[in-house]
């Protein structure tokens, strides 16, 4: 089987070779009477003025005394260079294109609160101060893989999802955990055709609770050693390296502790395009390209991809290769 549609994408117009925004592209082409009339307007929906620059790094707080966990930094390629992570999102609340890094400024963060809840003996509403303050903050390298087959390296800046997990004592019929993101209709979130589309908003993402315990499981508060900007999920995200981005929900407003498999929102769109695992595997191709490589975003100042092989678990297999043997 050699088709792989990826590759072809290298010369083109990022937006094009993305997976979902093609994906939800053509749902609602199918779906929406009104769809073609409104079609040439979705691209400009997702745009944004690309003249302009994100806030600079040195606008957001950092962490004075950040330490580099050095057993989570071991990475086999450069970091990537800010300035093009922070211009090249998904976040689909603010567009489907890539370029959401201004529409998302107007995400609200002051005040953030993080409700946990459900099957756990001591359900808690966290600040942003109460993270910090309860959980050792440090910074870890991790390797980052999209579905659609983009990938990255960042340093993250946040604590382990297991410290979270120990300090609301689930009970033992927890089995699962579900994210979800922030969402309000009112203050513009995603494109306007949605309306006529059936999306599953707010955007919720879930893990098994022994995945969510796993070492490498964390919850991101900033990057490059400061906050989390607007179009990476501030104030708080999730990061699973070993599976595909769209797991890491941006922008958690909850956390619930549940006994059995929720909905999520790819895997509703479309599970058989965004399976409920979603485990990195250069083996096991996406229905509309394969997964045997990847783009690589390294250094800027333009996007300029490298092709590499994708690794089995994105090169995490010795921490969770034994999660998935039955
Ligand atoms: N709430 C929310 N979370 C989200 C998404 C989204 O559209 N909405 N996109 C996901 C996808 S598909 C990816 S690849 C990553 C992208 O993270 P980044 O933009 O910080 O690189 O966020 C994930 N989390
Ligand atoms: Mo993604």
């Amino acid at each position: 089987m050699s088709i792989i549609r990826i590759p072809q994408s290298w010369e083109i117009p990022e937006r094009e070779a993305t997976s979902e925004a093609v994906f939800l592209n053509r749902r609602r082409l199918l779906k929406s009477a009104i769809g073609a009339a409104l079609s040439p307007s979705i691209l400009a929906i997702a745009g944004c003025d690309s003249s302009q620059t994100p806030p600079a790094a040195t606008s957001y707080p950092t962490y004075p005394g950040l330490v580099r966990n050095s057993a989570f930094a071991r990475v086999d390629r450069p970091i990537t260079d800010e300035s093009l992570s922070s211009r090249y999102n998904n976040f689909y609340e603010f567009g489907t294109g890539k370029s959401i890094w201004s529409a998302a400024q107007a995400l609200p963060t002051e005040n953030w609160k993080v409700e946990v809840s459900g099957l756990v003996n001591r359900p808690q509403t966290y600040d942003l101060d109460d993270l910090q303050k309860k959980f050792a903050i440090e910074e870890r390298v991790y390797r980052f893989r999209c579905v659609e087959a983009w990938s990255m390296v960042v340093p993250w800046v946040g604590f382990p999802m297991k410290l979270l997990v120990k300090d609301v004592e689930p009970r033992s019929n927890a089995k699962f955990v579900r994210f979800t993101s922030f969402y309000d209709e009112k203050i513009r979130l995603g494109p306007k055709w949605l309306v006529f589309t059936k999306v599953p908003w707010p955007y919720t993402e879930s893990l098994r609770l022994d995945e969510m315990t796993n070492d490498l499981a964390f919850f991101a508060i900033g990057i490059y050693g400061h906050a989390l900007p607007k179009q990476h999920g501030a104030p708080i995200r999730a990061v699973i390296p070993w599976k595909y981005g769209f797991k890491g929900a941006k922008s958690i407003v909850k956390i619930e502790f549940l006994d059995r498999q929720p909905p999520t929102f790819w895997n509703t769109i479309d599970a058989h395009e965004y399976d409920f695992e979603a485990n990195v595997n250069p083996n096991k191709p996406h229905p509309r390209w394969s997964q045997a490589t990847e783009k690589f975003m390294g250094k800027g100042p333009n996007l300029n991809w490298e092709k590499r092989s994708t690794l089995l678990y994105n090169g995490y297999a010795e921490y969770v290769a034994s999660l998935y043997q039955t």
